[in-house]
């Protein structure tokens, strides 16, 4: 049996969060390795680009989540065969990737610089953003990015959607993607009631 350990921070969100939920999926066991902040400044500088979440498989590292969530879709069912579901599958899994890093650049302001940042951010790339995801739901057939049904995908905009509607982003209104693209909201509460979503997140309590 191949063995699988995770690393990452310990919240239910994420770019582990769509790995941790497939690996379920697929019943493969792995070793949730949630550690703190501090932890992850101690052994930042051992990680291969200075980052989690990482992955171990039979004790080799491996790191990038999107290629980790190809590699374990693949395995468990939620990856498409077909080239061209395969690519609108990656397609918005990139694009989350990019938005992720527009985000993060807002991290670590304070006060007046954090609000004139956060605002910024929600007018101008989580906008474009939002949009183009809705687009490609649109092109997916409206329901699921690909393949006419869950894939990897969906969890990762599904795990960034709900972040946003949670709040965690101070000055950012938590009604963001409902205003601008009521179908990409809609998605959100649809992945949330999956049963693949539903089984896993019974399993956490
Ligand atoms: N492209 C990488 C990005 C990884 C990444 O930036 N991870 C964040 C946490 S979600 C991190 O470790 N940041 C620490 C830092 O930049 O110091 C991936 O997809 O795994």
């Amino acid at each position: 049996m191949t063995n699988y350990k995770l690393t990452y921070f310990d919240f239910d969100g994420g770019r582990a969060e769509p790995l941790r939920i497939a690996l379920h999926h697929g019943g493969i066991e792995f070793e949730d390795n949630r550690i703190s902040f501090e932890e992850f400044i101690k052994t930042r500088e051992s990680t291969r680009f200075n980052s989690v979440p990482t992955m171990e498989i039979d004790g080799k590292v491996v790191t990038q989540t999107n290629a980790m969530l190809r590699h374990i879709g693949k395995k468990v069912g939620l990856y498409p065969q077909d080239e061209m579901q395969a690519f609108y599958c990656d397609e918005p899994m990139e694009a989350i990737e990019d938005m992720l890093h527009r985000i993060v650049a807002t991290f670590g302001l304070e006060g007046e610089e954090l609000k004139a940042a956060r605002e910024e951010l929600a007018a101008g790339w989580l906008t474009t953003f939002i949009k183009g995801l809705d687009e490609l739901l649109a092109r997916g057939g409206g329901e699921y990015f690909a393949d006419n049904r869950l894939t990897v995908a969906d969890l990762k905009v599904f795990v960034q959607t709900r972040s946003l509607a949670s709040g965690t982003l101070d000055h950012v209104p938590t009604d963001i993607v409902v205003k601008l693209a009521p179908a990409l909201a809609a998605h959100r509460d649809r992945v949330a009631e999956h049963p693949i979503v539903t089984s896993y997140y019974a399993s956490r309590t």
